[in-house]
């Protein structure tokens, strides 16, 4: 008679015994390797937690004093062989965004737009790297507040944009004789020089504002010339030699042209005088390109008491005769 009955194995009982041993054991060195494995990430993790938090330990150290205690104690000491130095700031700001939208049409609020790095003075230092100059700007200024609003609510955040170690001054002319834009300018240098030591003077007019923050307020090795494409003159150069609105010099190539004249007063001539001074100095201008160079000017009417200069003309011709800028050596205060 045929076996119908199902097939079975008819395995060993010691034989099944082995097998169910094996994978026991297999399971078990499977479950310690996972352990270990777990173990050890975590391990990893813990060193890695203890490295961040060593990193913010440093950084607290570093900005405030903390008391040394048994378990940051390592650290400080580790900290204090570091050079407590800044890293000078790049060449070029990282912080630069370009192009800038700048209106005039609504008007700013100062309060509302309350600038947190900004220090008392108008004074501004990078907290993250060594600033590449200190610069002073100058503003020669009388009667024009809604002005310097806008000013100060654009340009605080593009000179900090462009990691400068700055401070900004604003020379009010009292009284109500004639402007003599170039004597405040004078007048600014020489103060700024009393608080800070600037390497470098930005000279602005207080109704323009530059479009591009890549359109530095800094020194370069010849005089600079900034407002190179004013919206007033369709965003061109008026003329080859133009050196109004915003200008740049270092405190060398001020010196070497001893300063600005103090004998231009009401508008114009006064920007042509110091290009020749520059020029006759064996100096040359620098300038942005067209592009980064734009600038916009706030809209007026001309100011009482700065009407266009009659003499200015043939003041100019005379820069090279001109006695007190020949013979002293800072007539930064004087004459005019
Ligand atoms: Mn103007």
């Amino acid at each position: 008679m045929p076996d119908t009955s199902p097939a079975v194995v008819n395995i060993p009982g010691s034989f099944l015994q082995k097998t169910c041993t094996v994978v026991v054991v297999f399971c078990a060195i499977h479950l310690s390797v996972t352990v270990l494995y777990y173990c050890n990430t975590f391990e990893i993790f813990k060193n890695s937690f203890f490295v961040r938090n060593q990193q913010q330990q440093k950084h607290i150290d570093f900005n405030t004093v903390s008391p040394i205690t048994e378990t940051n104690a390592p650290f400080t000491e580790a900290e204090e062989t570091k050079p407590k130095e800044l890293e000078k700031c790049p060449e070029t700001s990282p912080l630069l965004v370009g192009p800038l939208r700048i209106e005039f049409s609504q008007p700013v609020d100062l309060e509302e737009s309350k600038n947190p790095a900004l220090q008392e003075g108008g004074r501004f230092t990078p907290q993250n790297c060594k600033a590449l100059q200190k610069v002073a700007v100058i503003i020669p200024f009388r009667n024009r507040e809604e002005h310097l609003k806008y000013w100060l609510y654009y340009l605080h955040p593009i000179l900090q944009r462009q990691q400068l170690d700055y401070g900004v001054y604003v020379i009010h002319q009292k009284g109500e004789e004639t402007f003599n834009r170039a004597k405040l300018l004078n007048v600014g240098y020489a103060e700024a020089l009393k608080e800070y030591d600037y390497d470098c003077f930005v000279f602005s007019d207080v109704d323009l504002i530059p479009m591009d923050d890549r359109n530095i307020y800094k020194c370069f090795s010849q005089p600079r010339h900034i407002a190179v494409s004013m919206d007033k003159f369709g965003f061109s150069l008026p003329y080859k030699q133009f050196f109004g609105g915003i200008s740049s010099l270092s405190k060398e190539q001020f010196e070497k042209i001893n300063g600005f004249p103090n004998n231009y007063w009401g508008w114009g001539g006064e920007d042509d005088d110091i290009y020749n001074r520059i020029v006759s100095k064996g100096m040359g201008i620098s300038r942005p390109d067209g592009t980064i160079g734009k600038c916009r000017m706030i809209r007026h009417n001309r100011d009482k008491k700065n009407e266009p200069n009659p003499q200015r003309f043939d003041r100019i011709t005379h820069t090279m005769t001109d006695n007190e800028w020949r013979w002293h050596k800072f007539p930064v205060l004087q004459g005019g």
